[in-house]
């Protein structure tokens, strides 16, 4: 066990079960001496996420967050700077789309489904981000999670590969505003993985096998490889990088 994150009190936003990725960056933190908070969306996850966060990590503050309200996120960082006063770092590993446009033509989007998808993967870093840097005032570390479909055209990927491109360059502004107050904003481009967020998602199992096949490591990637890079990011061995998109998707997005 390493102590690279001792003392240091992080935010993880989007746990939604135990194949999140931010629950197994949480892990990863934690086990490096980290104290986390945990924002999860509504009633339905409550019971889960509290359940998993307190068989592991039992005192961790949880709050409530719509990353699309205002006034939630205000509330949530307000009850953390009042518990905390100040934090070292934000993971934030949240998306969402309509199903229905994750499939099909990305041509037929609609007004509000892109809206949507853009507010809640995109525009919710930056919003979290304001508050975060306020409680930032020794410096710190945001983390976001990306995909290759920001970059490129991925079959399906559609209004997320949209917002996924906006959530990419938000990194590298925010990083921009943010790095005179020595906070970093990275990102972390992770191959296929079998979440709850990824499951929902039609034909996705099948992408796998393809991913791994294509791939120069010939296999498919896990949460716990993200973790470790999001351990890197967080820590002190990453002092150097910042506004950095970081793939962790065995070697795919390589490949012609
Ligand atoms: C090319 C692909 C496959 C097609 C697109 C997948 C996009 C997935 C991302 C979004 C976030 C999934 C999503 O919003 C699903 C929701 O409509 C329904 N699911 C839910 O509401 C569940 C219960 C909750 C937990 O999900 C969320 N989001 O809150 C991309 C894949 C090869 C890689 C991939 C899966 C990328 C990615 O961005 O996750």
């Amino acid at each position: 066990m390493n102590q690279l994150l001792a003392g240091k009190k992080f935010l993880i936003m989007g746990v939604a079960n135990d194949r999140s990725i931010a629950w197994a960056i949480a892990k990863q933190l934690h086990e490096s001496g980290a104290t986390l908070a945990f924002s999860y969306q509504g009633d339905r996850l409550e019971s889960r996420v509290t359940k998993l966060v307190e068989a592991t990590m039992p005192g961790s503050t949880m709050v409530q967050v719509d990353v699309t309200r205002d006034d939630e996120v205000a509330g949530a960082f307000a009850l953390l700077k009042e518990q905390w006063g100040t934090m070292d770092g934000l993971v934030h590993s949240l998306a969402f789309a309509k199903t229905e446009e994750l499939e099909g033509n990305f041509v037929d989007t609609s007004r509000e489904g892109y809206l949507l998808a853009q507010d809640i993967s995109a525009f919710s870093l930056v919003a979290c981000s304001r508050y975060a840097k306020d409680m930032m005032p020794d410096g710190g570390t945001i983390i976001t999670m990306t995909y290759l479909g920001g970059e490129r055209v991925v079959g399906n990927y559609n209004v997320m590969g949209v917002a996924k491109a906006a959530l990419d360059q938000s990194v590298r502004y925010l990083a921009a505003d943010l790095g005179a107050q020595n906070i970093r904003v990275n990102a972390i481009s992770a191959g296929p993985i079998n979440t709850l967020a990824a499951r929902g998602v039609k034909n996705f199992t099948s992408i796998l096998p393809q991913v791994a096949e294509k791939s120069p490591l010939k296999r498919n990637i896990t949460q716990e490889e993200v973790a470790k890079t999001a351990l890197f990011l967080a820590s002190d061995l990453s002092s150097g990088i910042t506004g950095e998109i970081i793939h962790v998707d065995a070697g795919y997005h390589i490949m012609g």
